[in-house]
């Protein structure tokens, strides 16, 4: 059984989309993958099939009705399994970052809720143990765009999608660091020159200036993930 991912969500229609080509479309082709949509409006009861309501205590906006919610995480499940591990996105969430995308990656299969409008009634929430992740410190229309970054970076970890073009230990991210700049052809472009160790041909030398080159970027535009870096870097 391969990584698969159920989303629930008022706009079926976005997916696949930018998750259908290219490394993760090739994957999902290749069934290294899969994805299932749920619909959220097709478990509304109502003739008029509405799946969100007014706010009590008043306020702006609508909020996601917890029943109609409630009926698509539990048919999603009666369909395609209990997921591993059920996910909202929002803001409120914990911070998506490498090791949670590695986590997830791991995982046998995700449910993902994508919200609407001001998010989803509390209840539900809590009844289905939804765990909150967020892309970060922003808010987007909905969780549709924020499920595909996630699961983006999690098809890309998984055997078999990247193949030979890049070790995804090699990555920055893999030791904690950003990435080294990197350089193509031409060797001289609008005058710049490529720098010289790089086309030495020394391949220790070139390994040493691009961890050089990591730590000086990653120390001064992230010094919180540069101070972790120092840290672990002492206990190994
Ligand atoms: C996730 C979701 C930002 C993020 C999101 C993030 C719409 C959550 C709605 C949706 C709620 C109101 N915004 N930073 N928005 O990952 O369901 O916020």
């Amino acid at each position: 059984m391969s990584w698969h991912a159920t989303i629930l969500t008022l706009f079926p229609e976005a997916f696949p989309g930018i998750l259908g080509i290219s490394l993760p479309g090739k994957a999902l082709k290749d069934g290294l993958w899969s994805l299932e949509t749920l619909d959220i409006r097709s478990f509304a009861r109502d003739k008029h099939a509405s799946v969100d309501d007014t706010p009590y205590g008043g306020g702006a906006g609508m909020v996601m009705r917890p029943d109609v919610l409630d009926d698509a995480i539990e048919g999603a499940e009666a369909r395609f399994g209990k997921a591993s591990r059920k996910i909202y996105l929002s803001p409120r969430g914990r911070v998506l970052n490498q090791n949670l995308v590695s986590e997830l990656a791991a995982e046998e299969s995700l449910l993902l809720v994508c919200g609407r409008y001001e998010g989803v009634d509390q209840r539900v929430i809590d009844k289905q143990g939804l765990e909150e992740v967020s892309l970060g410190d922003f808010v987007l229309a909905g969780g549709e765009v924020a499920a595909m970054a996630l699961i983006e970076a999690c098809v890309r970890l998984l055997p078999g999608v990247l193949g030979n073009e890049t070790t995804v230990d090699e990555e920055s991210f893999s030791e904690g660091l950003l990435e080294y700049p990197h350089y193509t052809r031409p060797a001289v472009w609008k005058g710049e020159a490529v720098p010289e160790v790089l086309i030495s041909g020394h391949h220790e030398k070139v390994r040493a200036w691009r961890k050089e080159q990591a730590e000086a970027i990653t120390r001064s535009r992230r010094p919180d993930l540069y101070e972790r870096y120092v840290l672990n870097r002492k206990k190994v």
